[in-house]
């Protein structure tokens, strides 16, 4: 007699072979609109969301309200003399699909300021972690803790008509919004810097003022989070965090508790947190084999990651097919500042060496490079070396999208989320009475 643990592996290793040679064998078989295959690929293809936003190319890459990466560089607002775009106007763009001026950024920056003081009892929320906790278990908190300040929580319990439900969204968006920047500082402080804060400069663009409380006041920095905060702040509806917040949302829960669930799921290695698995995995081959590794001792460390049965992390994507534009703009921008930097070269020497290695194991549908093969190597070039913290940086940025979605959720009505389920019993009935019927 077994215990419930060795019970359940007893079956569910058998059965997984079985089911594998099911899909095998009756992939193609037809379930409306879908196949056998779709059931077991993780819904990807299928067409069950609305997101206005930003639209996915697989080959293109990102476009946001029709702008793709290099457009939104060119045409966003900058401050006075800046080359990175500010990315308050990329919300601005989000939520009304149109270019803003730079008077309608300034005028969100102002709004901002005014709502940016985050009540005493988050930071105690966070101190009262151990300070070794994750910093993504940190922020999620940190956002839970925000919610006891949720108008739309507030205005739901008081009876609001679901008309309005678009209003109390918005004030907890934009107060969302203005505070994130003062909670990723307060976690990235806490943990790395003894605790000691620094005070923020209200007159900065949100994006500088992030950075300068973070403790990095380097101009060439504030361009770097400029850019990394435009960049990262949304992929279409379908990616993890941002379908999460549209899932966890449809319930009507209220804008913190869907960002933080959304939180949860980036702080996936799978997803967001392969920002910072890049940069642990570089650090390991280097412990391995030396600080400057050839094209030939990455190569092997490839194979040896691959035979280890471990992903590479910063390649690959569910639905991008060809180099992510994302590492290309940081490309662009590590090739004006910091060319001779000595791990930028690693990331640009892993670029051309993973690729046909990936390709070549006839199983991994995208083997270029995603936006976190490139992110790490830009904030180290400049001192963040913490790099347990660079998925709080991808969960600021991501907030932008993915409130700017949940604005149209409430505005448009859409309904509580709720896709069909079958088990593999159903399946196999299915699939033979569909071969009996033939
Ligand atoms: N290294 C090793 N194996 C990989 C791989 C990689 N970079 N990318 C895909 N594969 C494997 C998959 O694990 C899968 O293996 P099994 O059949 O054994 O399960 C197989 O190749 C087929 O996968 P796929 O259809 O090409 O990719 P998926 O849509 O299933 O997964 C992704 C996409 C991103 C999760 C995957 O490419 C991956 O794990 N990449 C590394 C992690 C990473 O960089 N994630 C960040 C993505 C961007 C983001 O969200 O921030």
């Amino acid at each position: 007699m077994g215990t419930l643990k060795e019970k359940f592996i007893e079956k569910a290793l058998p059965l997984s072979a079985e089911i594998r040679q099911f899909v095998k064998e009756n992939g193609q078989v037809p379930l409306g609109e879908f196949t056998v295959e779709d059931v077991y690929a993780g819904q990807k293809g299928i067409i069950g969301l609305l997101t206005e936003t930003s639209l996915l190319d697989a080959n293109e890459g990102i476009r946001f309200r029709g702008y793709s990466i290099p457009e939104l560089r060119a045409k966003l607002p900058k401050v006075p003399g800046g080359t990175e775009p500010l990315p308050e106007g990329l919300f601005y763009l989000m939520l009304l699909g149109e270019m803003p001026t730079y008077d309608d950024v300034l005028e969100i920056q102002e709004n901002w300021r005014n709502r940016s003081e985050v009540p005493a009892h988050v930071y105690a929320s966070i101190d009262a972690l151990p300070i070794t906790t994750h910093p993504m278990t940190q922020f999620s908190i940190g956002i839970m803790a925000m919610q006891t300040d949720s108008k739309f929580a507030k205005a739901y319990r008081d009876g609001i008509n679901k008309k309005d439900y678009w209003d109390p969204t918005y004030e907890d968006v934009c107060n969302l919004l203005a505070r994130l920047p003062y909670v990723a500082a307060y976690i990235y402080r806490r943990t790395y810097k003894d605790n000691v804060h620094i005070a923020p400069k209200p007159e900065l663009d949100w994006a500088a003022n992030f950075a300068h409380m973070l403790g990095y006041d380097q101009v060439e920095f504030y361009k770097l989070m400029r850019l990394y905060l435009t960049i990262h702040a949304d992929h279409e509806g379908g990616n993890v965090s941002a379908h999460t917040t549209h899932l966890v949302g449809s319930a009507l829960s209220d804008p913190y508790l869907s960002f933080a669930a959304a939180m949860n799921g980036l702080a996936g290695p799978l997803h967001g947190l392969a920002n910072q698995e890049v940069i642990r995995w570089i650090f390991e081959m280097r412990n391995e084999i030396g600080n400057a590794p050839s094209k030939e001792q990455i190569a092997d460390y490839i194979h040896q990651t691959l035979k280890n049965g471990k992903v590479v992390p910063g390649y690959g994507h569910a639905v991008l097919r060809k180099t992510d534009p994302r590492f290309l703009a940081q490309q662009e921008f590590a090739k004006t500042y910091m060319a001779d930097d000595e791990l930028v070269n690693i990331v640009w020497n892993i670029y051309e060496v993973a690729p046909p290695i990936l390709e070549g194991t006839g199983k991994i549908k995208n083997p270029w490079p995603n936006v976190d093969a490139h992110s790490g190597a830009l904030l180290l070039h400049y001192g963040l070396n913490e790099y347990d913290f660079f998925t709080v940086l991808f969960g600021v940025s991501r907030a932008l999208g993915v409130m700017a979605s949940l604005m149209w959720d409430r505005a448009l009505g859409l309904p509580i989320e709720r896709p069909k389920s079958v088990t593999y019993e159903w399946l196999k009935n299915t699939v033979e009475a569909k071969k009996a019927k033939a």
